[in-house]
């Protein structure tokens, strides 16, 4: 790597007049502002992974459920988890540096920091998705990436779970605690096989699955392939050509945020329906019951559902002294969390963003996370599995719970959350259960609740405490929060910044659906 030739690439990719930050899933923004950013998070990848003694490290070009017009670019550490988070100032120091000088002035002020060997080849892949952006930013982050020497290779439009899994197949290959075969057709197979295990004998009716007009749809295709006829899989919103369409009326933040049925889905009664994010990292269920109301299902239904069923294998196979945990975050339903409790397991708020809840899924042999937005996974510890493995079942029916659990831990993409996987799971347990989707949704009522999006001037200004359940600033602002949450019953609310839009999200819940909804008005005011 010559200084020379890093300025000159550098200088192909000019920094706007802008700020940037690395937020909750990355860099995020419109994406003709983000040409330079992807140059400079791909020599930090460089770094990153020469750092990790020439692990390959990931770098996945999405903004996931943001509009068409957006973009943006985050890092995979090697065992398929996001970008430890103590580097994500580096990132943002690179994205902020004015000139190309000052870049590779703070990327060689790195390399002595961290004393990094620079006979290492650095090893890095690469993904996007749908977006008519993307293209142009691949080129942006290999131009990057050939002017400091990096072994690279792309896979294409690919679901963001995926390129998780190949970063942590490539970086375990060989050793004991290898993944899988590092490419789409050892992802596909991989789940599939404990899939059709799990459903052998066993038929489910169909789901219908909006895959937001993006990548999951044309994933999904491919999966179903692989996949035997326990269900059938519908796919609806797959139109990855028209660009305009991505998350457009469709798809998990559509349905979520606005908990109605995504225009293009006419819902027959008692049907399960489901809907994945840009990116397909998330998933939300629904249905509408016999007298065509909406009802949601989303990733805390999800956390519970898959919390018990395998809560209830582990004991079926006669393993003891199993820990399992959920961990949700301040979005989570008030009703939720009560109802984990009432089954004696354990509840960790964290800040949003599914790098604090994978954290803290870690501290149990099996930790469930999932944000109530449908972003979420199941964690087992190496030495959970190692017990899982090695236990010796004392009657057919242990056996059998420890076959379908051993199955369980192969079809969850332990990465990330991964919308095509938890589709899957969930399918699993609502054959295993023989539920329909309002036998699932009874298991608790949901709080009503309302989530708001509010533009203010900046953002920057609300800070949180409390795994944001919090304000500390603007001060006096929670007061007033407090304030109006005390004359509502069994009522809840919080603001926090968005780390994904230029937005302030305000949060409401409370007895009643309008007291929820007025709750959420009155707050969402105090911030005018
Ligand atoms: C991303 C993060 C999620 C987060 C969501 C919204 O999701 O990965 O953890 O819940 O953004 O974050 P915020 O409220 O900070 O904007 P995705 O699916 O867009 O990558």
């Amino acid at each position: 790597m010559s200084q020379e030739a890093v300025i000159a690439a550098s200088g192909a990719y000019p920094k706007p007049a802008q700020t940037f930050q690395y937020g909750t899933a990355g860099f995020r923004m419109k994406a003709e502002l983000l040409p330079s950013v992807v140059f400079r998070v791909g020599l930090l990848a460089a770094l990153r992974s020469r750092y990790k003694g020439g692990q390959v490290i990931g770098v996945m070009i999405t903004a996931s459920h943001n509009p068409p017009a957006d973009n943006g670019v985050k890092l995979i550490d090697p065992l398929g988890e996001m970008l430890e988070s103590n580097w994500e100032a580096y990132g943002t120091a690179l994205a902020n540096a004015e000139s190309d000088q000052a870049v590779y002035d703070y990327y060689t002020q790195l390399e002595q920091k961290f004393n990094i060997n620079k006979d290492i080849v650095p090893q890095v892949i690469y993904g996007s998705d749908t977006r008519e952006s993307s293209p142009a930013l691949v080129q942006a982050l290999k131009d990057a990436l050939d002017a400091v020497g990096v072994k690279s290779q792309g896979f294409g439009a690919v679901t963001t779970p995926q390129l998780h899994y190949i970063v942590r197949c490539l970086n375990t290959q060989g050793t004991e605690d290898a993944y899988g075969e590092p490419t789409l057709e050892g992802y596909y197979k991989k789940l599939s096989t404990a899939f059709n295990q799990l459903m052998a004998n066993k038929s489910n009716g169909s789901v219908t699955v909006d895959c937001a007009n993006g990548v999951g749809g044309p994933k999904l295709r491919e999966l179903q392939k692989y996949l035997n006829d326990s269900i059938e899989i519908t796919i609806t919103n797959d139109d990855t050509e028209t660009f305009s369409k991505l998350n457009s009326e469709s798809g998990a933040d559509y349905v979520k945020t606005g908990q109605r049925l995504p225009p293009s889905v006419s819902a027959k009664p008692l049907a399960r329906y489901a809907s994945l994010d840009g990116d397909a990292d998330r998933i939300v269920y629904y249905y509408v019951d016999k007298n065509s109301v909406f009802h949601l299902l989303d990733g805390d239904k999800i956390a519970t559902l898959a919390a018990s069923f395998i809560g209830d294998l582990i004991h079926h196979s006669g393993i003891t002294d199993f820990s399992i945990g959920v961990v949700q975050t301040a979005y989570a339903n008030g009703s939720s969390t009560a109802y984990i409790e009432k089954q004696g397991l354990p509840t960790v708020c964290t800040p949003t963003g599914v790098k604090h809840l994978h954290h803290a899924a870690l501290a149990y042999d099996c930790g469930v996370y999932f944000e109530a937005n449908g972003h979420g996974t199941v964690l087992f510890s190496p030495s959970a599995l190692k017990r899982i493995f090695a236990h010796e079942p004392k009657s057919p029916a242990q056996d059998t719970a420890l076959t379908h659990l051993k199955n369980i831990t192969e079809l969850i993409n332990q990465t990330v959350g991964d919308a095509l996987s938890d589709l899957l799971l969930v399918e699993v347990i609502l054959a295993h259960k023989d539920w329909t989707p309002d036998l699932w949704d009874a298991c608790y009522a949901d709080l009503p609740n309302k989530l708001e999006k509010a533009e203010v001037e900046d953002r920057n200004v609300y800070k949180t405490t409390d795994a944001e359940r919090k304000l500390t600033h603007p001060a006096g602002l929670q007061e007033q929060i407090d304030a109006l949450v005390g004359k509502y019953e069994q009522a809840r609310s919080f603001v926090r910044p968005s780390g994904t839009e230029n937005v302030v999200r305000v949060y409401a819940e409370a007895a009643t659906r309008s007291e929820a909804d007025e709750l959420a008005q009155k707050v969402k005011a105090l911030l005018k």
